[in-house]
């Protein structure tokens, strides 16, 4: 196999500055012509190589004559004796109707689409499908009249015409360079949603949301939400959009969440239709935030994009911060914070303790679409934050615009995108961006002295991570830690040296020690106040000092995580067959009663931590000891606060549906409630009342998730109710799925399996696949981590089937198995004979080989 490491980057050895292109869409049999403008860059005699697989060379021209000067190789067709500028004629046939792998030019459900990043124009024609090549587009896309009346491609539409033969043409002109990653055709017959925008100077954009026939008001929040993004980008980033016209087009058929191709979005439809009967409140905030990201790559990712794919983070890790800061503004600054934190430490922190680990800048790729990970993105964004952090929004403001002023139309790196920030700011950032290259999860240890006679307390901060399958030396880390120190009464008090500054300690060596002077004994370090450092924090504290925090610290994610880290205690305490002390029971329910009116923060904090959070605090996990030390938490959480929960989930007024912010909290805090009382005799009744009166989805899917935990004769039913009503809507289906496939019975893989065959089943549809089989594979840990290995041997079955098709999917969906490490002995055997059963399955994609390889070296 082809491994491609960061540091053999090369610059091209040819570039291409405009390209003009025809295409004459055919479901199976579609036509490409592509006039490129070469140039040689540089003094060398090396052929051009052009990279293309998948499709049918029809002819070659230099210069308007045919050219037989070149040879088939792997990958693509190499060249020879070219001149130093040329214009390149290229002919290609594919095959849309057939194309499930979902990636360069496909036809699902009628509509033509492309998706091109990373590698995915060289299928559509051959070219230097690289990021660093940036050219100009002229496309001009034909098709048959009646079935695919809109035509669309990036930039503006310049010319457009009818044959005779029922097809009719666009061109499309895009004015500003792009690498090929980001050009995108789309086909169809769709609803339009019209809107207008004028920029701070004054430009006047169209937009144009294309939908679904028939879901046109599914459309107008989306259409909101962009205008709110490019409100937010002027407002906070002084960021315009610079196109006359903005489109999304929303598909059925899509790999991933969305795509931000200059000009011409292409969305998941799950994040663009939205409407109060079949969205819930986090479909809505889901929808706003990913209309934002993609827009918000207009800027970060084309205007200044990649050099080379390793640098993906630049784009990704930034734009996932921009999103996750505009989505703050937009709804609550906790609450999403709280949201991200989740993502961390339920997957980034599984992949970084599997042997999938590498640092947000990877060093070493063999398939691109592996590394659109969570490290990349989520944990890219922490560290981007960090910079917020360190530097103030307004130290940040300048490095960004220093960035800007230097880097525009450019493709750049990581390494620039830090010089920018630290040449605006005049802070030295080296050993800060050691985060760029090191993988894994540092661990910051906490540890205290108190010494009653002198009424002093030491407290040590000290960082550790752990070796992890790509890197064996780990260096330390420049880790920003928000600090308190509080006592019983809630007083704070300031470090003897001044290390606390601006509420922060600097972590930048293996240690560090603070002095408090005259303190009393209950003084304690509240530590990573709202999540400074995508880390992992060991501060041994009891019960009553989790509470104390709870009480007393002034961030309110120290204090919510002060409850998660109570829960986990509780649970270990279970895990050892000891009991949680009354004396905690009592402690809840004051905090419940103390927090009623605090909607926002009750919810969050009377969510239990999932059971793939709690696996990131142990080691060797046993699946079933864990889920049920955690099922019998939860029984007995319900119990023992009953009263209290029942006057929460009674203290909500219903008032008729609106997404805004102190409702969503209501919601949220009251169906996080019901979702305690399923467990307990009264919970039936509250579930069917809920179900039978909900005026939207956030209530109906809080009622069903809730009755998942509860009584099944009461879940069934409603679940065909649900599936009977939304029988219709694939969507909404899917949620139904994924509450199939996470649901714990003794029956589940040929439960499954029956769903397998629903009607509204594919395996073609990505959002199907992910509903179910991910689902299942995902979250329902029980069923997949079977003692007799049938989940892990079920999920692979699937894989092999659907690798087939659509290896992007494929090789999410492999995660939970290449993350053996975690488990417990006899769990590991038997995944890892699965995973050996898939690598040596001949025809394996290289995308899943790539995952499935490196997790059993
Ligand atoms: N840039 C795309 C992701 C492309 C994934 C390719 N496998 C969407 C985004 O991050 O905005
Ligand atoms: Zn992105």
């Amino acid at each position: 196999v082809n491994v491609k490491r960061r540091l053999d980057y090369q610059p091209p050895l040819y570039t291409i500055t405009n390209v003009v292109m025809h295409v004459q869409l055919h479901a199976t049999a579609t036509r490409i012509k592509t006039v490129s403008t070469v140039q040689r860059v540089g003094d060398h005699n090396s052929p051009l190589f052009l990279d293309g697989e998948k499709m049918q060379l029809l002819s070659l021209a230099v210069n308007g004559e045919a050219y037989n000067l070149y040879s088939h190789v792997e990958g693509g067709i190499s060249l020879t004796e070219v001149p130093d500028t040329f214009e390149l004629t290229v002919e290609t046939e594919i095959d849309p109707q057939n194309n499930k792998a979902l990636e360069g030019l496909y036809l699902s459900n009628g509509v033509f689409c492309t998706q091109c990043e990373a590698e995915g124009f060289r299928r559509i024609t051959y070219f230097l499908d690289r990021p660093d090549v940036l050219a100009k587009y002229e496309v001009t896309v034909s098709g048959d009249k009646e079935k695919y009346p809109t035509l669309l491609a990036n930039g503006n539409p310049i010319a457009k015409g009818e044959e005779s033969d029922g097809t009719h043409w666009v061109t499309w002109q895009d004015p500003h360079p792009k690498p090929c990653y980001l050009f995108a055709l789309v086909a169809g017959d769709f609803d339009l949603l019209e809107d207008s925008y004028t920029t701070t100077s004054g430009r006047d954009v169209k937009l144009e949301l294309y939908v679904d026939k028939g879901k046109r008001d599914k459309g107008v929040f989306a259409l909101e939400s962009l205008k709110r993004a490019m409100k937010w980008d002027e407002d906070t980033f002084g960021l315009e959009y610079d196109l006359d016209i903005y489109m999304i087009v929303a598909v059925d058929f899509f790999n991933m969440g969305a795509m931000e191709n200059k000009g011409l979005n292409v969305f998941n439809s799950k994040f663009v239709l939205a409407d109060q009967d079949s969205a819930t409140d986090e479909d809505f905030f889901n929808v706003e935030s990913v209309i934002a990201h993609e827009y918000f790559h207009n800027w970060t990712g084309n205007r200044v994009t990649c050099r080379d794919w390793f640098q993906l983070s630049l784009k990704e890790g930034l734009t996932v911060f921009r999103d996750q800061q505009f989505s703050a503004d937009m709804t609550s600054a906790l609450s999403n914070r709280i949201k991200h934190v989740r993502v961390m430490r339920e997957h980034q922190f599984a992949e970084d303790a599997s042997a999938m680990s590498h640092p947000i800048r990877p060093d070493e790729v063999i398939e691109m679409n592996n590394f659109y990970t969570v490290t990349v993105y989520d944990k890219g964004a922490e560290v981007i934050r960090m910079f917020h952090t360190l530097l103030g929004a307004d130290g940040f403001r300048k490095g960004m615009d220093e960035y800007f002023r230097r880097h525009d139309g450019q493709a750049v790196t990581c390494d620039d995108f830090v010089a920018a920030m630290q040449t605006a700011t005049e802070r030295d950032l080296s050993h800060f961006a050691k985060w760029y290259s090191q993988s894994g999860t540092p661990v910051v240890g906490v540890s205290r002295m108190y010494d009653k006679q002198k009424r002093t307390l030491h407290i040590s901060l000290s960082q550790h991570t752990p070796a992890t399958a790509n890197q064996q030396e780990k260096e330390p880390l420049y880790i920003p830690v928000a600090f308190e120190c509080i006592d019983d009464t809630g007083k704070h008090y300031p470090d003897d040296d001044g290390l606390i500054k601006d509420g922060l300690v600097i972590l930048d060596k293996p240690s560090v020690s603070l002095m408090f002077s005259d303190v009393p004994e209950s003084c304690l370090p509240v530590v990573l106040g709202n999540f400074s450092a995508p880390v992992k924090v060991d501060n041994p504290l009891s019960a009553k000092e989790l509470l104390q925090i709870f009480r007393f610290a002034d961030d309110p994610f120290n204090r919510w995580d002060a409850m998660q880290s109570l829960y986990d205690w509780c649970i270990t305490q279970i895990e050892l067959d000891k009991s949680v002390p009354d004396s905690v029971w009592k402690a809840l329910a004051d905090v419940i009663a103390a927090e009623k009116d605090n909607h926002e923060l009750l919810g969050e904090c009377l969510s239990i931590p999932s059971f793939e959070t709690l696996c990131q605090t142990r080691v060797g996990v046993d699946v079933a000891a864990l889920a049920s030390a955690r099922q019998s938490f939860c029984a007995q959480f319900a119990s023992e606060l009953q009263s209290a929960l029942l006057t929460v989930w009674n203290g909500f007024s219903s008032v008729s549906y609106t997404y805004k912010q102190t409702d969503v909290n209501a919601r949220r805090c009251k169906n996080v409630a019901l979702g305690h009382l399923a467990r307990t005799a009264d919970g039936e009744a509250l579930i069917e009342k809920q179900f039978a009166e909900a005026d939207n989805m956030t209530d109906s899917l809080g009622a069903l998730r809730a009755a998942q935990s509860g009584s099944a004769e009461v879940f069934n039913s409603l679940m065909t109710a649900f599936e009977q009503k939304w029988n219709h809507d694939p969507l909404v289906l899917d949620k139904w799925f994924a509450l199939n496939a996470t649901t714990e019975r003794e029956d589940i893989l040929a439960h499954i399996t029956m769903l397998k065959s629903h009607p509204q089943f594919t395996m073609g549809n990505p959002n199907r696949v992910r509903a179910l089989i991910g689902s299942f594979a995902f979250y329902n840990p029980v069923g997949f981590h079977q003692p007799d290995g049938s989940g892990y041997q079920y999920v692979t079955d699937y894989l092999l089937e659907l690798d087939q098709h659509n290896p992007q999917v494929a090789a999410r969906i492999v995660t939970p198995l290449t993350q053996w490490q975690n488990y417990a002995d006899k769990h590991q055997q038997k995944m890892k004979a699965q995973l050996t059963r898939l690598v040596n399955h001949e025809g394996l994609s290289k995308d899943v080989f790539e995952k499935v390889s490196k997790s059993l070296a």
